[in-house]
């Protein structure tokens, strides 16, 4: 006789449904999501995740960052909670999948066992962080930084954007301030299901990542002043170019990246020419270099070696240079009882798995701070992500789901 749940399959077409239905709020321009973090658009998708966790049962806490938590009861009330999820908010230009399928695949994991009435006995709660992306108000991963103790509320809420809005601001304005205490929740353990966001798990023909460890990555904002001036009568001696130094910059960025082969990636992604008229040399460039590598050295090397780059550049052209950190984490190194139970899912699923760095950052990478964390991924068409056009197809998002359902019924510990 199985025990209770072995043979508990998701409902695929109600996950995709759902999928799609999230979809329609903050639409892209080419078919894919424009809901940035703390927008209306982003209230609406709250909204509807929030109806559709009191429709399969659950209840709704909300703490002083926006964090989202819906809990369904385990068997034992004192028992620390299991806690799934991902992130709701998207790129300016992102796909209809990251993020997102770790919230609904967990809504989807808790609308499946409601299905039979499994029980468990640890709680279960699904997760949605505020502003995992960063790109309307960095760092990346800022609620969730907030959760783990990483940055303070203050930091958080002074996060200005390129519109000069406030972090505290929007959150309050769009009326997603809770009343918990964020951070003062306890965890059993801490899975996320993510796309992988990347071109290996497709090329390898596997459906499943098992993620044993997470790249380190800088954030570094670098502001050059250089001298507004006319780009017909200014003689080249004269000029103090900052678009210049940022252009040398960028490219050195990218050579450091390379000499750091393998597991290493640069590139510069925001920037902000002022005063960004075609006939006026910039004096004011803010451009974000953006570093990763799994490997703590190639890391620390990197950084120092922008860091000189980038001053060496600037005195060359006699421009003013001020470097600001506005994002960091270390690699990271996954749960290792929690990436075997996944491994094992996979197995007794029968789907096709590899271990694999996840080389883009997540809300697991700081919750693995204070819980035991660990992720599951799914593939994703030639591994674009950040693209309107990221896809993924149903089949590899119910595999995913299926594992997630199945490890955290291990982890909660299903009692009928
Ligand atoms: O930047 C990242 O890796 C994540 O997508 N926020
Ligand atoms: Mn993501
Ligand atoms: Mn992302």
């Amino acid at each position: 006789m199985p025990a209770p749940g072995e043979n508990l399959r998701i409902n695929s077409t109600r996950l995709w449904n759902s999928l799609m239905e999230m979809a329609l709020i903050g639409p892209g321009l080419a078919g894919g999501c424009n809901r940035q973090t703390l927008t209306d658009a982003d209230s609406e998708g709250r909204h509807l995740f929030a109806g559709w966790c009191k429709a399969a049962g659950m209840t709704m806490g909300v703490d002083t960052m926006g964090n989202m938590f819906a809990t369904r009861a385990g068997t034992d009330p004192s028992a620390l909670p299991v806690y799934m999820g991902s992130h709701l908010d998207t790129q300016p230009t992102g796909g209809k999948y990251d993020g997102v399928l770790g919230v609904l695949g967990a809504l989807e994991v808790v609308r499946t066992m409601n299905d039979i009435g499994v029980q468990t006995k640890h709680p279960i709660v699904v997760t949605n962080w505020t502003n995992e992306e960063g790109a309307r108000f960095a760092p990346a991963m800022l609620a969730s930084g907030v959760f783990a103790g990483i940055h303070s509320q203050d930091y958080a809420y002074s996060r200005i954007d390129p519109e000069g809005l406030r972090f505290g601001d929007e959150l309050a304005r769009i009326g997603w301030v809770g009343d918990e205490v964020v951070g003062a929740r306890r965890m059993h353990a801490m899975l996320e299901l993510h796309i992988e966001q990347g071109p290996i798990l497709e090329a390898e023909g596997k459906s499943i990542g098992v993620v044993t460890h997470g790249q380190g990555l800088w954030w570094l904002e670098i502001t050059l002043t250089g001298k507004d001036a006319h780009t017909g009568s200014t003689p080249m001696h004269l000029r103090v170019n900052a678009g210049l130094g940022m252009a040398r910059i960028t490219e050195r960025v990218h050579q450091i990246a390379m000499s750091h082969q393998p597991n290493a990636v640069g590139a510069v992604g925001q920037v902000f020419v002022h005063p960004n008229s075609r006939n006026v040399i910039p004096g004011k460039v803010v451009f974000t270099v953006d570093i990763r590598s799994p490997d703590q050295a190639k890391l620390d090397a990197m950084k120092a070696e922008v860091m000189r780059a980038a001053h060496a550049v600037a005195a060359e052209l006699g421009l003013g240079c001020g470097i600001e950190d506005v994002g960091h984490f270390d690699p990271v190194t996954f749960d290792a009882g929690l990436v075997k139970i996944v491994r094992q899912s996979a197995e007794k699923l029968g789907h096709s798995h590899m271990d694999i760095v996840s080389g883009a950052g997540h809300d697991a990478c700081w919750i693995n701070r204070v819980a035991p964390t660990v992720m599951v991924m799914c593939p994703c068409v030639d591994g674009l992500s950040h693209n309107e056009a990221e896809e993924i197809s149903p089949e590899w998002a119910a595999a995913g789901t299926d594992v997630l359902l199945h490890a955290v019924l291990e982890v909660a510990q299903v009692v009928s």
